[in-house]
């Protein structure tokens, strides 16, 4: 019989590419979205999954939704990838940020407790919570200390899916993953901002790409590979925590140089530094040792940071060609 998944957040990036991965995997996937007026499946289309998948409506707020679901469905894992996921909103909405990012996940580790404690469960942890970095790089020993409320809520979640692990046995993983990116990433996240930008620049429909602070320096990998570590984190005889993520880091600045150049163009041409996406507390600095993933999950990064960026860029250009009708 196929394993079953079931995926909270499968309408975000991580979403689409791990149904994706699942799918490929022979799982019978099961991806929850929460009730909206119109539901974007936009990201399953471009994948071309849409239909391949079984959506099911969940709310990560009503427990007794949660229960009934996995009732329902019956999972062997659980993939716990919903989240108010921008960290700049959870500035301005800090409670529903908590709600959702962190108590969701607590709701969903009860939810498996009390239904079936032999379901599989990973939660979606991040970088974000090294934050203020303790040290250089960051692995699964580095304290945490959070500079949003995003990251706080993260760092609630993840404790939860620790003490879960230790309380009732259940195999909960909490992977940490640094920033990972891909055309299907969300176009308020910096780098789409500078690749989607780049393309409409390029195409004569926009003169400047205004952007916070350019300095801030993150580990960014490519979405699609993250993914396939979610999976075999619960693939293990015992459930851990595990960084992952690539071992460089770049500017956000190196990273609009890098995809202005992919077109031919000069960044200092376009860029403009605006306070206005200046964040109350910024994370400066994250890079990743993903070294206990490379040995214990035969895990590593294949794409690097210009092809990255350069795949991003043309994805961008053929997305802005067909809106044209070029
Ligand atoms: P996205 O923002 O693309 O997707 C987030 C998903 O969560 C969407 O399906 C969204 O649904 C859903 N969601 C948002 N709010 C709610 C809510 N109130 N109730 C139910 N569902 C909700 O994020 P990513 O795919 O990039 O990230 C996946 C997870 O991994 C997130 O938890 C994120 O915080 C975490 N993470 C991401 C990293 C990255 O670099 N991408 C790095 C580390 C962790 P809808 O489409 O309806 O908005
Ligand atoms: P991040 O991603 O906060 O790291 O969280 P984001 O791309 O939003 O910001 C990265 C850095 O770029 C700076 N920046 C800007 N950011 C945005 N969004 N827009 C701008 O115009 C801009 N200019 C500069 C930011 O200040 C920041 O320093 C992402 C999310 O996917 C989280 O859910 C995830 O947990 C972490 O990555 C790992």
């Amino acid at each position: 019989m196929n394993r079953k998944a079931l995926i909270t957040g499968i309408t975000g990036q991580d979403g689409a590419y791990l149904a994706q991965f699942l799918l490929s995997k022979g799982y019978k996937v099961f991806g929850s979205f929460r009730r909206a007026s119109t539901l974007n499946l936009e990201r399953l289309d471009y994948l071309g999954i849409r239909e391949e998948v079984e959506l099911i409506p969940l709310d990560l707020l009503d427990l007794g939704n949660i229960i009934r679901v996995l009732e329902k469905v019956q999972p062997d894992e659980v993939y716990n990838l919903a989240a108010q996921s921008f960290v700049a909103v959870s500035f301005d909405q800090p409670v529903a940020t908590g709600e959702v990012t962190g108590l969701g996940a607590a709701r969903m580790l009860e939810a498996i407790r009390i239904v079936n404690p032999k379901i599989k469960f990973y939660q979606a942890s991040s970088s974000e919570m090294f934050g203020k970095v303790q040290s250089v790089p960051q692995n699964e020993k580095t304290p945490f200390y959070p500079r949003s409320p995003y990251a706080a809520a993260k760092l609630y979640a993840h404790w939860m899916t620790v003490n879960y692990r230790e309380a009732y046995g259940i195999f909960a993983c909490s992977g940490i993953l640094f920033n990972h990116e891909s055309p299907l990433r969300g176009l308020e996240f910096v780098t789409r901002k500078i690749t989607y930008t780049v393309a409409r620049i390029k195409h004569g429909l926009a003169n400047e790409l205004r952007l916070g602070n350019l300095k801030a320096r993150r580990d960014w990998g490519y979405a699609p590979e993250y993914v396939e570590a979610m999976w075999l984190m619960l693939q293990q005889p015992e459930p851990d925590d595990y960084v992952i993520a690539t071992g460089e880091t770049h500017s956000v600045q190196e990273f609009a140089q890098e995809a202005f150049a992919c077109v031919g163009l000069d960044w200092r041409d376009y860029v403009v530094e605006d306070p206005a996406f200046y964040r109350p507390a910024d994370v400066e600095l994250l890079v990743g040792d993903a070294n206990k993933a490379r040995e214990k999950l035969g895990w590593r990064p294949r794409t690097t940071f210009k092809e990255l960026v350069r795949l991003m860029v043309e994805a961008d250009l053929k997305r802005v060609e067909d809106q044209c009708g070029r």
